[in-house]
Protein backbone atom coordinates (compact mmCIF):
# COMPACT_ATOMS: atom_id res chain seq x y z
CA UNK A 1 0.00 0.00 0.00
CA UNK A 2 3.10 2.45 0.87
CA UNK A 3 4.41 1.78 -2.62
CA UNK A 4 1.55 2.47 -4.29
CA UNK A 5 1.10 5.67 -2.46
CA UNK A 6 4.53 6.61 -3.38
CA UNK A 7 4.75 4.92 -6.90
CA UNK A 8 5.35 6.85 -10.60
CA UNK A 9 5.18 3.38 -12.30
CA UNK A 10 3.99 4.18 -16.01
CA UNK A 11 4.17 7.70 -15.61
CA UNK A 12 6.84 10.19 -17.90
CA UNK A 13 7.96 13.00 -15.99
CA UNK A 14 9.73 15.97 -17.85
CA UNK A 15 12.22 17.95 -15.79
CA UNK A 16 14.18 21.39 -16.63
CA UNK A 17 17.25 21.62 -15.37
CA UNK A 18 17.95 18.29 -15.13
CA UNK A 19 22.25 18.22 -15.66
CA UNK A 20 22.60 18.91 -12.07
CA UNK A 21 21.45 20.60 -8.77
CA UNK A 22 18.27 19.86 -7.56
CA UNK A 23 17.08 19.28 -10.96
CA UNK A 24 19.74 16.16 -11.19
CA UNK A 25 18.34 15.22 -7.76
CA UNK A 26 14.93 15.68 -8.69
CA UNK A 27 15.31 13.47 -12.12
CA UNK A 28 16.96 10.52 -9.74
CA UNK A 29 14.00 10.79 -7.40
CA UNK A 30 11.35 10.04 -9.75
CA UNK A 31 12.92 7.75 -11.97
CA UNK A 32 13.79 6.00 -8.72
CA UNK A 33 9.99 5.85 -7.94
CA UNK A 34 9.02 4.22 -11.15
CA UNK A 35 8.71 7.20 -13.93
CA UNK A 36 10.69 7.33 -17.29
CA UNK A 37 12.40 11.10 -16.87
CA UNK A 38 12.78 13.06 -19.62
CA UNK A 39 15.96 15.57 -18.88
CA UNK A 40 16.32 18.86 -19.99
CA UNK A 41 18.97 21.33 -20.22
CA UNK A 42 21.14 23.57 -21.57
CA UNK A 43 23.91 21.24 -21.55
CA UNK A 44 23.38 18.33 -24.29
CA UNK A 45 26.54 16.45 -23.24
CA UNK A 46 26.15 16.08 -19.58
CA UNK A 47 22.50 15.28 -19.78
CA UNK A 48 23.34 12.38 -22.13
CA UNK A 49 25.92 11.31 -19.36
CA UNK A 50 23.20 11.40 -17.03
CA UNK A 51 20.49 9.71 -19.32
CA UNK A 52 23.47 6.78 -18.94
CA UNK A 53 23.18 6.84 -15.44
CA UNK A 54 19.85 6.56 -15.02
CA UNK A 55 20.02 3.60 -17.59
CA UNK A 56 22.47 2.02 -15.54
CA UNK A 57 20.80 2.24 -12.26
CA UNK A 58 18.11 0.47 -14.34
CA UNK A 59 15.87 3.00 -15.09
CA UNK A 60 14.01 4.71 -18.26
CA UNK A 61 15.47 8.25 -19.15
CA UNK A 62 15.86 10.06 -22.32
CA UNK A 63 17.02 13.89 -23.52
CA UNK A 64 15.04 16.46 -24.80
CA UNK A 65 17.56 19.65 -25.39
CA UNK A 66 15.12 22.96 -26.09
CA UNK A 67 14.54 26.10 -25.06
CA UNK A 68 11.90 26.45 -22.28
CA UNK A 69 11.78 29.95 -22.77
CA UNK A 70 10.21 30.06 -26.03
CA UNK A 71 6.36 28.47 -25.84
CA UNK A 72 6.47 27.30 -29.41
CA UNK A 73 9.70 25.54 -28.99
CA UNK A 74 8.09 23.90 -25.85
CA UNK A 75 5.04 23.08 -27.45
CA UNK A 76 7.01 21.05 -30.27
CA UNK A 77 9.02 19.05 -28.28
CA UNK A 78 6.29 18.40 -25.70
CA UNK A 79 4.50 17.05 -28.65
CA UNK A 80 7.43 15.12 -29.52
CA UNK A 81 7.94 13.70 -26.24
CA UNK A 82 3.98 12.46 -26.56
CA UNK A 83 4.70 10.91 -30.01
CA UNK A 84 7.69 8.92 -28.43
CA UNK A 85 6.08 7.99 -25.48
CA UNK A 86 2.89 7.82 -25.49
CA UNK A 87 1.84 10.50 -22.11
CA UNK A 88 3.67 13.19 -20.26
CA UNK A 89 2.12 12.94 -16.53
CA UNK A 90 4.17 15.08 -14.67
CA UNK A 91 6.41 18.56 -15.43
CA UNK A 92 8.95 19.84 -12.93
CA UNK A 93 9.77 23.51 -13.85
CA UNK A 94 13.35 23.51 -12.08
CA UNK A 95 15.45 25.90 -14.74
CA UNK A 96 17.18 28.46 -12.93
CA UNK A 97 20.00 30.86 -12.90
CA UNK A 98 20.70 33.33 -10.84
CA UNK A 99 22.84 37.18 -10.90
CA UNK A 100 23.93 38.86 -8.05
CA UNK A 101 25.17 42.52 -7.57
CA UNK A 102 24.14 45.52 -5.64
CA UNK A 103 21.17 47.17 -7.80
CA UNK A 104 23.14 50.36 -9.17
CA UNK A 105 24.93 47.60 -10.79
CA UNK A 106 22.42 45.25 -11.72
CA UNK A 107 22.56 45.10 -15.51
CA UNK A 108 18.79 44.98 -17.55
CA UNK A 109 19.95 42.25 -19.37
CA UNK A 110 20.47 39.99 -16.58
CA UNK A 111 17.24 40.93 -15.11
CA UNK A 112 15.64 39.61 -18.35
CA UNK A 113 17.79 36.93 -18.10
CA UNK A 114 16.75 35.72 -14.83
CA UNK A 115 13.21 36.20 -15.22
CA UNK A 116 13.00 34.28 -18.51
CA UNK A 117 14.49 31.39 -17.23
CA UNK A 118 13.37 31.56 -13.56
CA UNK A 119 9.66 32.73 -14.64
CA UNK A 120 8.76 32.75 -18.43
CA UNK A 121 10.08 29.59 -18.79
CA UNK A 122 7.94 27.60 -16.13
CA UNK A 123 4.56 29.59 -17.91
CA UNK A 124 6.19 28.64 -21.86
CA UNK A 125 6.24 24.82 -20.85
CA UNK A 126 3.20 24.54 -18.93
CA UNK A 127 1.52 26.71 -21.60
CA UNK A 128 2.98 23.10 -23.75
CA UNK A 129 1.81 20.82 -21.14
CA UNK A 130 -1.48 21.85 -20.19
CA UNK A 131 -3.66 20.47 -23.24
CA UNK A 132 -2.03 17.38 -23.24
CA UNK A 133 -2.26 16.67 -19.64
CA UNK A 134 -5.87 17.62 -20.22
CA UNK A 135 -6.63 15.47 -22.84
CA UNK A 136 -5.15 12.72 -20.53
CA UNK A 137 -7.86 13.96 -17.74
CA UNK A 138 -5.00 15.19 -15.46
CA UNK A 139 -1.20 15.39 -14.34
CA UNK A 140 1.15 17.18 -12.16
CA UNK A 141 2.78 20.37 -12.56
CA UNK A 142 5.97 20.80 -10.05
CA UNK A 143 7.29 24.35 -9.77
CA UNK A 144 10.78 24.46 -7.95
CA UNK A 145 9.97 28.08 -6.57
CA UNK A 146 12.78 29.01 -3.86
CA UNK A 147 12.37 30.49 0.19
CA UNK A 148 13.01 33.58 -1.82
CA UNK A 149 9.55 33.05 -2.81
CA UNK A 150 8.47 34.11 0.41
CA UNK A 151 11.08 36.24 1.97
CA UNK A 152 13.82 38.32 0.31
CA UNK A 153 17.69 39.25 -0.31
CA UNK A 154 19.73 42.23 -1.14
CA UNK A 155 21.90 41.63 -4.09
CA UNK A 156 19.09 39.59 -5.89
CA UNK A 157 16.75 41.67 -6.86
CA UNK A 158 15.56 39.49 -10.12
CA UNK A 159 15.57 36.34 -8.92
CA UNK A 160 13.19 37.32 -5.83
CA UNK A 161 10.86 38.86 -8.29
CA UNK A 162 11.13 35.74 -10.28
CA UNK A 163 10.66 33.43 -7.82
CA UNK A 164 7.75 35.61 -5.83
CA UNK A 165 6.16 35.61 -9.57
CA UNK A 166 6.25 31.85 -9.55
CA UNK A 167 4.29 31.52 -6.27
CA UNK A 168 1.48 33.51 -7.97
CA UNK A 169 2.16 31.66 -11.45
CA UNK A 170 1.54 28.61 -9.26
CA UNK A 171 -1.71 29.74 -7.36
CA UNK A 172 -3.14 30.97 -11.02
CA UNK A 173 -2.54 27.85 -12.87
CA UNK A 174 -3.83 25.78 -10.05
CA UNK A 175 -7.48 27.54 -9.94
CA UNK A 176 -7.65 27.26 -13.39
CA UNK A 177 -6.27 23.75 -14.52
CA UNK A 178 -7.76 22.21 -11.28
CA UNK A 179 -10.53 21.02 -13.22
CA UNK A 180 -9.49 19.14 -15.54
CA UNK A 181 -7.41 16.96 -13.02
CA UNK A 182 -4.07 19.02 -13.26
CA UNK A 183 -2.55 19.59 -9.64
CA UNK A 184 0.10 22.60 -10.05
CA UNK A 185 2.06 23.43 -6.63
CA UNK A 186 5.66 24.46 -6.01
CA UNK A 187 8.35 23.43 -3.49
CA UNK A 188 10.45 26.42 -1.99
CA UNK A 189 13.90 25.20 -1.33
CA UNK A 190 16.03 26.48 1.25
CA UNK A 191 19.72 26.75 0.92
CA UNK A 192 21.14 23.27 -0.14
CA UNK A 193 24.36 22.40 -1.54
CA UNK A 194 24.33 22.64 -4.89
CA UNK A 195 26.66 24.98 -7.92
CA UNK A 196 24.51 27.10 -7.78
CA UNK A 197 24.91 28.23 -3.51
CA UNK A 198 28.30 27.61 -3.76
CA UNK A 199 29.74 31.20 -3.72
CA UNK A 200 27.61 31.41 -0.60
CA UNK A 201 28.55 28.34 0.91
CA UNK A 202 32.58 29.65 0.53
CA UNK A 203 31.34 33.46 2.28
CA UNK A 204 31.81 32.68 5.69
CA UNK A 205 29.67 35.47 6.68
CA UNK A 206 26.69 34.00 5.02
CA UNK A 207 27.11 30.90 6.25
CA UNK A 208 27.58 31.83 9.62
CA UNK A 209 23.87 33.73 9.46
CA UNK A 210 22.48 30.89 7.87
CA UNK A 211 23.30 28.58 10.53
CA UNK A 212 22.39 30.97 12.99
CA UNK A 213 18.74 31.34 11.61
CA UNK A 214 18.45 27.39 10.33
CA UNK A 215 17.28 25.41 13.11
CA UNK A 216 18.72 22.48 11.54
CA UNK A 217 21.83 24.07 11.80
CA UNK A 218 23.16 22.76 8.06
CA UNK A 219 22.75 23.17 4.49
CA UNK A 220 19.92 21.03 2.71
CA UNK A 221 21.62 17.74 0.57
CA UNK A 222 19.96 17.66 -2.85
CA UNK A 223 18.79 14.48 -2.08
CA UNK A 224 16.77 15.93 0.77
CA UNK A 225 14.21 17.13 -2.01
CA UNK A 226 13.33 13.81 -3.26
CA UNK A 227 10.41 13.34 -1.11
CA UNK A 228 8.88 16.69 -1.86
CA UNK A 229 9.03 16.10 -5.16
CA UNK A 230 7.57 12.09 -5.09
CA UNK A 231 5.18 13.34 -3.29
CA UNK A 232 4.28 16.15 -5.23
CA UNK A 233 3.60 14.32 -8.02
CA UNK A 234 2.38 10.82 -6.47
CA UNK A 235 -0.98 9.67 -5.66
CA UNK A 236 0.16 10.64 -1.96
CA UNK A 237 0.05 13.96 -3.59
CA UNK A 238 -3.80 14.08 -5.04
CA UNK A 239 -5.96 16.31 -3.40
CA UNK A 240 -2.70 18.91 -2.76
CA UNK A 241 -3.16 21.99 -5.43
CA UNK A 242 -1.59 25.40 -5.30
CA UNK A 243 0.57 24.77 -2.32
CA UNK A 244 3.84 26.00 -1.51
CA UNK A 245 5.73 23.22 -0.12
CA UNK A 246 9.00 24.67 1.95
CA UNK A 247 11.99 22.69 2.55
CA UNK A 248 14.08 24.57 4.25
CA UNK A 249 15.15 23.24 7.79
CA UNK A 250 13.37 25.70 9.01
CA UNK A 251 15.03 29.11 8.01
CA UNK A 252 11.84 30.53 7.08
CA UNK A 253 10.20 29.16 10.44
CA UNK A 254 12.94 31.56 12.29
CA UNK A 255 13.60 35.34 12.71
C1 LIG B 1 20.84 33.41 -3.17
C2 LIG B 1 20.84 32.08 -3.76
C3 LIG B 1 19.54 31.47 -4.10
C4 LIG B 1 19.21 30.49 -3.06
C5 LIG B 1 17.93 29.76 -3.10
C6 LIG B 1 17.37 29.59 -1.71
O1 LIG B 1 21.67 34.18 -3.59
O2 LIG B 1 20.07 33.66 -2.23
O3 LIG B 1 21.58 32.14 -4.85
O4 LIG B 1 19.67 30.77 -5.27
O5 LIG B 1 20.14 29.47 -3.11
O6 LIG B 1 16.99 30.18 -3.96
O7 LIG B 1 16.38 28.70 -1.91
CA1 LIG C 1 8.65 2.49 -14.95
Amino acid sequence: MLTELFSLDGKVALITGASRGLGWAMALALAGAGAHVVLNGRRADTLEVRKKELETLGYGASVHSFDVTDDAAARAAVAAIVERHGRLDILVNNAGINHRSAIDAFPLDSWRAVIDTNLTAAFAVSKAVAPVMAAEGGGRIINIASIMSIVGRGTIPAYVAAKHGLAGLTRSLAVELGESGITVNAICPGYFKTEMTEALQQDVEFDSQLMKRTPLRRWGEPRELAGAAIFLASPAGSYVNGHLLVVDGGTTASL
